[in-house]
């Protein structure tokens, strides 16, 4: 499913981000930038040791932040790692945590000329962010920023499994209603 904000795409789709085509992709990292499980795992896997080279260079990220390294031997040319906050119950800053490491992602992309990106659910995972907020937030600060920043032409959310993709939609058709 993919809205559009003036000239640019805003996407949904079920998958794999490893196997994606845009010019960067978003990781759900950690604060060390150290590589884990999950996406992160994922996506080192792919893209083999250049990428975990380049975080040890740069060698952290606070929460809310993001980093941008080279993509390796992915098909996007970078990889932008974002580190989310763990979710402790929603009172400890999370929302802001959370927006803010999209945020970052997006100015460099931004910042980079980069005209397409592809985003994992980040937190939602092992941090433990509930999925229909964490969704709401991710879907709202693209859409806003998107509007600011025509220049960026695909943003893409790759979700893995159904109920993520499930979850995401949910929100996206309600986006959807109220941007109508
Ligand atoms: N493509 C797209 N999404 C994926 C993929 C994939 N290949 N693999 C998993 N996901 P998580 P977090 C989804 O736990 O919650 C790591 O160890 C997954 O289903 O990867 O931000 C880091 O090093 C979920 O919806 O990230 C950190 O320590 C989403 O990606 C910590 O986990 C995010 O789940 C970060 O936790």
């Amino acid at each position: 499913m993919q809205i559009t904000i003036g000239s640019s795409i805003l996407e949904i789709v079920q998958g794999d981000i490893t196997r994606q085509d845009t010019e960067a992709i978003a990781n759900a990292a950690n604060a060390r930038l150290a590589g884990g499980g999950g996406v992160d795992g994922a996506i080192h896997r792919a893209g083999g040791p250049a990428i975990m080279a380049a975080c040890r260079k740069i060698g952290g990220c606070p929460t809310g932040h993001a980093v941008l390294t080279t993509g390796g031997n992915l098909k996007a040319k970078y990889v932008i790692h974002a580190v989310g906050p763990v979710y402790r119950g929603g009172g400890k800053g999370e929302a802001g945590l959370l927006k803010s490491a999209y945020l970052s992602c997006l100015k460099i992309v931004s910042e980079k000329g980069i005209k397409s990106i592809a985003f994992p659910s980040i937190s939602t995972g092992v941090y433990g962010y509930p999925l229909e907020e964490g969704s709401r937030i991710a879907l709202t600060t693209c859409r806003d920023y998107l509007s600011e920043y025509p220049e960026i032409e695909w943003v893409r959310f790759v979700l893995f499994g159904e109920t993520n993709y499930r979850a995401y939609e949910k929100t996206l058709k309600a986006l959807q209603r109220e941007y109508a």
